[in-house]
């Protein structure tokens, strides 16, 4: 397993939406390690795979308690085939805009359908914290950031604050 970097704004790369996965093969199963360990060593508790920069459609998922064991999750393919009309708020964060958190009404249910490790189909109903990162994983494969939810205001100014940093990283 290798940890991979992870990916910040304003990085284009972010924006770009990715492509289903045709084989569910050797190759996808290290990818899929190789975003755990880059999502557990971050920490996070999910990571899309363009965040490392692999434009395929999955994302790895652990939304465990931190004293509880690992629940390691992998969604290959994922789509949302419901989502209920009840909304709930989290305070959001993400591991490609580092620091930065805000609140962030989405649909508090939803049914995923994707495939496993295996490439079996599976479909889960999920609600709570798993409703809401499956929801944020989802945005990333279709370039799609939580601060897209946030006014234009706020927007603008944490993409701008990240623009200064990397242009400051560039000459350090
Ligand atoms: O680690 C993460 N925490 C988080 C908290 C609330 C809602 C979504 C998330 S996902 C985030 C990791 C990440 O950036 N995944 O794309
Ligand atoms: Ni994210």
């Amino acid at each position: 397993m290798t940890k991979r970097s992870i990916i910040t704004i304003p990085d284009p790369v972010l924006r770009e939406v990715c492509a289903p996965i045709e084989t569910v093969d050797d190759e996808i199963r290290a990818l899929s390690d190789d975003m755990l360990e880059t999502m557990y060593d971050a920490p996070g508790i999910g990571l899309a795979a363009s965040q490392i920069g692999i434009l395929k459609r999955m994302f790895v998922l652990d939304v465990a308690k931190e004293d509880a064991p690992k629940e390691p999750m992998v969604f290959i393919n994922p789509k949302i085939v419901w989502s209920s009309e009840d909304m709930s708020v989290y305070q959001e964060g993400c591991l490609s805009i580092p620091e930065y958190f805000e609140d962030v009404e989405r649909p508090a249910e939803v049914t995923v359908q994707f495939l496993d490790r295996e490439g079996g189909e599976q479909e889960i109903k999920a609600d709570g914290l798993l409703a809401t990162c499956i929801q944020h994983e989802l945005d990333h494969l279709n370039g799609k950031l939580f601060i897209d939810y946030l006014s234009k205001l706020k927007r603008d100014r944490v993409m701008k604050k990240f623009a200064k940093q990397a242009k400051l990283a560039v000459k350090a």
